[in-house]
This record gives C-alpha cells, sequence and structure tokens, in this order.
C-alpha cells in the first residue's frame, strides 16, 4: 500500500506525502457517504405554506417568486460514520475520526473547523507498546471557489468517490505531525501526514498540526501549490492552525483562494480515516456566502 507508515528517521514533506497517501483511496471496504445535512433552507417554509389551500383565506401576499434560495454564511456537517481502524502499526491506536466540520468565512479567511471524537492530544501523544508515535493526515477540505464544476478539478484519487468529484479550484490537506531531533542529538527534524515515529531513537520536541494549499487544474491530479508568502516559499501554514481540545481550525486567506466577501464558494471534504470505505470519506457538498 502506498501510504505506508514511516519509521521517522528522515524528515518528510508535507506534499510529498499527502500525494502519496492519496493513493490508498482505491481500497474499498464498507459503508455510505453521507452526512446529515444542517445548512438552512430559508424559502421552503414559506412556500410549503402557500401551498396548503385548506387555510383560510388570510389575504397573505406570496412571498416573490424571483426571490432565490438564500446562500448561508455558515454551514456544517455532522459526520456520524465512524472512522476505520489503522491497517498498519499499532492497530489499537486512536485515529482521527471527524464527528462533525464546520465552515465560515469572516475577517477575510475561510475558517474551516473539524471536531474530532477526542482531543488531538490523544493522537498525537498516544506512544504504542514499541515506543511509537503516530501523526497522520486528518482530511481534505475540497473548495469550489466560483462554485461552477465547469472549472477546477478533483485530485486524482476522487475518481473511485460515490459521486462526483469534480471543479473543485484548491484543495487543502490537514495534517499532523512532529518535530524531533535524535536522541542525544541536535537540530530540528520535521515530519508530517502519515507517519510512524520512534521514540526510543528521538525526542519530540514540538507537535504541529497544519495544512498544505494547492491549485487544482483542470484534470485530476495533484494541483499546483499555493505558498503562504512566495518571497519564503518554506513558510508553513502553521499559524494559521489552532488546536482547541477536540477540534483543529485551520484559516485560509481569501487572497489565496482569490475570493472576496459576498462570493459563493461550495465545499466538502474527505474524511481521511475513512478513505478506505465505500464512498472514499467524501461529505456532501455545501455552498455558502463568505462574510466581510
Ligand atoms: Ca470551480
Amino acid at each position: 500500500m502506498c501510504h505506508r507508515l514511516i519509521t521517522a528517521v528522515v524528515g518528510v514533506a508535507l506534499i510529498g506525502l499527502v500525494w502519496c497517501g492519496a493513493g490508498q483511496a482505491g481500497e474499498k471496504k464498507n459503508a455510505g457517504g453521507k452526512d446529515k445535512t444542517a445548512t438552512k433552507e430559508k424559502p421552503a417554509g414559506k412556500k410549503a405554506a402557500g401551498a396548503e389551500k385548506g387555510e383560510k383565506g388570510k389575504g397573505k401576499k406570496k412571498p416573490p417568486e424571483a426571490a432565490a434560495p438564500q446562500v448561508p454564511s455558515t454551514v456544517d456537517w455532522d459526520d456520524t460514520q465512524a472512522a476505520l481502524p489503522p491497517t498498519s502499526g499499532d492497530k489499537n491506536r486512536p485515529v482521527a475520526d471527524i464527528v462533525h466540520v464546520s465552515a465560515q468565512g469572516k475577517g477575510g479567511e475561510l475558517i474551516l473547523t473539524a471536531t474530532l471524537s477526542r482531543n488531538v492530544s490523544d493522537l498525537l501523544g498516544y506512544t504504542d507498546a514499541d515506543k511509537k508515535r503516530y501523526a497522520s493526515i486528518v482530511a481534505y477540505y475540497l473548495i469550489d471557489t466560483d462554485n461552477n464544476e465547469a472549472t477546477g478539478g478533483a485530485p486524482r484519487d476522487a475518481a473511485d468517490a460515490k459521486r462526483a468529484i469534480k471543479g473543485y479550484d484548491y484543495w487543502a490537506t490537514l495534517v499532523t505531525g512532529f518535530e524531533y531531533k535524535p536522541k542525544g542529538g541536535e537540530g530540528k527534524i520535521v515530519a508530517k501526514g502519515d507517519l510512524m515515529l520512534d521514540t526510543a531513537a528521538n525526542d519530540v520536541t514540538r507537535e504541529i498540526v497544519t495544512y498544505g494549499l494547492k491549485a487544482l487544474e483542470n484534470d485530476q491530479g495533484g494541483g499546483k501549490n499555493v505558498r503562504l508568502d512566495e518571497n519564503d516559499p518554506a513558510k508553513t501554514f502553521d499559524s494559521l492552525c489552532a488546536i482547541l481540545d477536540d477540534k483543529i481550525e485551520i484559516r485560509i486567506p481569501y487572497r489565496l483562494l482569490k475570493v472576496k466577501a459576498g462570493d459563493k464558494v461550495r465545499i466538502c471534504y474527505r474524511e481521511w480515516a475513512r478513505a478506505g470505505a465505500e464512498g472514499c470519506g467524501f461529505s456532501e457538498d455545501k455552498v455558502l456566502t463568505l462574510g466581510e
């Protein structure tokens, strides 16, 4: 399998891992990929009232037919599907099981928050009997910034999903990782994505939660890296990520997505711990209007 666990001796580039890990979606196991809808769909109530002829003569005017459904400024997903157990390493270790996701545009940033079934510190702090600790891909978010399926693309492995995955213009991959150094040695080595770190030989100096961003092309592919700072390609997105117990929030500046307040964007996410399941862990799409 492509996403084999790596005994961390060398730092592993985020993007390489993410891309390598993406291959695992080819495996299929069980269960579907549906989420409960939590989107507010405004006009439904009023239309329905108009349709109830039995109600007596209240001279209420119908709402204007032209009124388009209102696009909410916040969307969220309840994720009731359990994560699959690990396929390698300690099979009993906790994995990043997403139970809820929300998206909102505020303060010039798209804010994406994943709630897990347990605290993030339980995942990154877990040490197995062989003194291994584990980091992983948690999710990726697909963002259709022009709400147009005819532009953009999708990651190559999305072809295995149960619904059409297309027209997304950006791809943000949420990962955990470690900064560490060899025992008795010096330096800072960073490894992110699906990996196993041998703590018998290494000391963890920092736990990492971060993301990578790519612009998707018109084909199904890996996309093109989007830098936080064009003048400093090594600058990471770490400062735009926050952990609050069981929640991981990432913020993506509008300027990087080439969007502005008022734009409508279509979003779905993929729960990585269900990437091997039927549906490949993709959620349904939701559209939101970006706030100021
Ligand atoms: Ca698009």
